[in-house]
């Protein structure tokens, strides 16, 4: 290996060009390896041509290892797709998983000749490290948080400590070419940035993907790099709001205050993930201080209104602390966006009904706040921590006709529709037609009835007309076959096709 070493970072496409946000993990990593290691980075979502940039690359520059950031979900099949294009031009490069998908379905991610090693958790030292020791297997065999092959034997290495190894440098933005073209227009500005400031969550939900990435941990970024990194995406980049991708924002009130005083500072209207006893137990003086850094709106998992299933799924909050959080948003001028989780695998219907009507109990005490709806897919027992998991695997899940589920071994097996659908939440093997049918009804008359503030696209008359065409079966709770919802939406998007997605 050359003393500088050289990688190829790829963020396989999995969104279109205007959906398409700054691959924070990819540059996280890039950062990280400034000093030791020439990175390029490609991004799928932006450079539509990426599979010939591989190829032109490949053939004109030679790297030490190919690095892909894979998430659960359509993304999955494009990284196969680059990577067995990786593999069939260049088949010595070493190919390395990273991300989410890997993290959590580690054994499924290198059951293909295609995948040479995965790395579990947060990336910027075991990168390093791999690099160092590619063809080394003492040296392979020493790297927390690796999967790698020996000879045909898949070895797992120890755990990875949580930790912030984020270097103290801003993250390289140039690498991406022009960064401005990831500002998007949003409902909080024209250029909206996204950013992530803080790394973990100290909670354990146990459906939660970040629950089984960082186990517990969380570490919050000093104030001044904070600082630093806002006034450079206001100021140099022109960035005119923020969209947080921290897992949980709030976090403890004493250490939010400072990163609160910042933000203050800072006036960019801001967007963040956070948790309904978070923002309940805020102080007079904090939530002053939130006015005044311009908090637009905050995605809080509300998830059910069964204080037993919030209890069994370790959420920590409860359905009272959900309306309560929705009627304080009101007050201070934040709009909540509340995510549930319906058709659960037990008690099915009645736990979607149920949902159901707590969502219009939160609309008569905010009638502003947004609603996200998910159909709750667990994640399989073993990416669970081993207490959770014991009590996973006495229930397993079972599919509509009792059979146990069996979650696919291969990166291939993810990308069946239905795992596609696992993985998204928007559909699980034990549901209805009926629960279906009764979840996208619902759905439809909920969208129309309080039509999303996010939609920055649609003109207000279409929003008006379908909020008076949805009102009487939102009142009377006629949700079933609402054709002339659904008719409108199409005519509408025709009549619009700036609108491509609500
Ligand atoms: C931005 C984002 C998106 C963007 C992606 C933008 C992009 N990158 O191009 C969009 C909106 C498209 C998206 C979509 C989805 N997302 Co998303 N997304 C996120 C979000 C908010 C931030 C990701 C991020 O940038 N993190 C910051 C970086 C620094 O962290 P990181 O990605 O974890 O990277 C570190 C490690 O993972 C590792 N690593 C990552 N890649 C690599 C690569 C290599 C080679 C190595 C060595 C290491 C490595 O090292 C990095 C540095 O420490 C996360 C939540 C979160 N805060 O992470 C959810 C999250 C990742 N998404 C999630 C999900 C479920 C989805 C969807 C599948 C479904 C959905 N309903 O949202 C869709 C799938 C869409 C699709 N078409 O595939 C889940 C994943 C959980 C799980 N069970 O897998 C998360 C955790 C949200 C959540 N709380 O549930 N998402
Ligand atoms: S609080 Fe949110 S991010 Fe943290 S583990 Fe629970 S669901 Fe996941």
């Amino acid at each position: 290996m050359t003393a500088q070493s050289r990688i190829l970072l790829i963020n396989p496409q999995m969104t279109s060009r205007r959906s398409a946000r700054f691959p924070l993990s990819l540059l996280t990593l890039a950062g990280a390896l400034e000093k030791t290691t020439t990175c390029r980075v490609i991004d799928g979502n932006v450079d539509r041509e990426y599979w010939s940039t591989i190829e032109q690359l490949l053939a004109t520059e030679h790297y030490d290892a190919v690095g892909l950031t894979v998430m659960g979900g359509p993304q999955v099949q494009s990284a196969i797709d680059s990577s067995k294009l990786i593999r069939r031009f260049s088949p010595a490069t070493p190919i390395v998983w990273g991300g989410y998908f890997p993290t959590l379905y580690t054994n499924a991610a290198v059951n293909a000749p295609y995948v040479d090693y995965a790395i579990r958790g947060a990336g910027e030292v075991a990168l390093a490290e791999l690099l160092e020791a590619i063809g080394d297997c003492d040296k392979l065999g020493r790297i927390a948080g690796l999967t790698w092959k020996r000879s045909s034997e898949v070895v797992h290495n120890e755990e990875r400590r949580s930790r912030d190894d984020r270097t103290a440098t801003p993250l390289p933005y140039h690498l991406l070419g022009d960064p401005r073209a990831y500002l998007a227009k949003t409902f909080l500005g024209h250029r909206t940035a996204t950013h992530q400031a803080s790394l973990g969550c100290r909670f354990r939900c146990t459906f939660c993907g970040v629950a089984a990435m960082f186990r517990g941990a969380t570490h919050l970024p000093p104030a001044e790099r904070l600082e630093r990194d806002l006034t450079w995406l206001k100021e140099s980049l022109g960035a005119d709001s923020l969209q947080f991708f921290d897992h949980n924002f709030f976090d403890r009130e004493e250490d939010m205050v400072p990163l609160l005083e910042v933000l203050a500072r800072i006036q960019l209207p801001w967007w963040c993930y956070a948790r309904a006893d978070a923002l309940l137990n805020l102080s007079d003086a904090s939530w002053k201080l939130v006015r005044q850094s311009r908090l637009r709106m905050a995605y809080i998992g509300a998830e059910s209104p069964n204080d037993a299933m919030l209890a069994n799924i370790r959420k920590g909050t409860s359905s009272d602390q959900t309306l309560a959080v929705a009627e304080l948003c009101r007050r201070h001028g934040v709009v909540p966006e509340l995510s549930f989780m319906v058709g659960p695998p037990d008690d099915t219907e009645a736990e979607t009904e149920r949902t159901f009507e707590f969502i219009r109990q939160v609309k008569k005490v905010n009638r502003d706040s947004e609603i996200i709806i998910y159909i709750y897919t667990p994640l399989p027992p073993e990416c669970l921590p081993k207490s959770a998991r014991v009590r996973a695997g006495a229930r397993p899940l079972r599919d509509l006709n009792g059979n146990l589920l069996r979650f696919p071994t291969t990166p291939e097996g993810w990308t069946e529709k239905r795992w596609v659908d696992y993985s998204c939440h928007a559909d699980a093997p034990w549901l209805t037609e009926r629960v279906r049918r009764r979840i996208r009804n619902f759905t439809t008359v909920l969208g129309c009835r309080f039509p999303t503030a996010q939609d920055v696209r649609s003109p207000a008359w279409t929003k008006t007309t379908l909020k008076a065409l949805a009102a009487w079966r939102y009142r009377f709770r006629r949700y079933d076959r609402p054709w002339e919802l659904a008719l409108s939406r199409r005519l509408v998007r025709l009549a619009n096709p700036a609108v491509t997605s609500l």
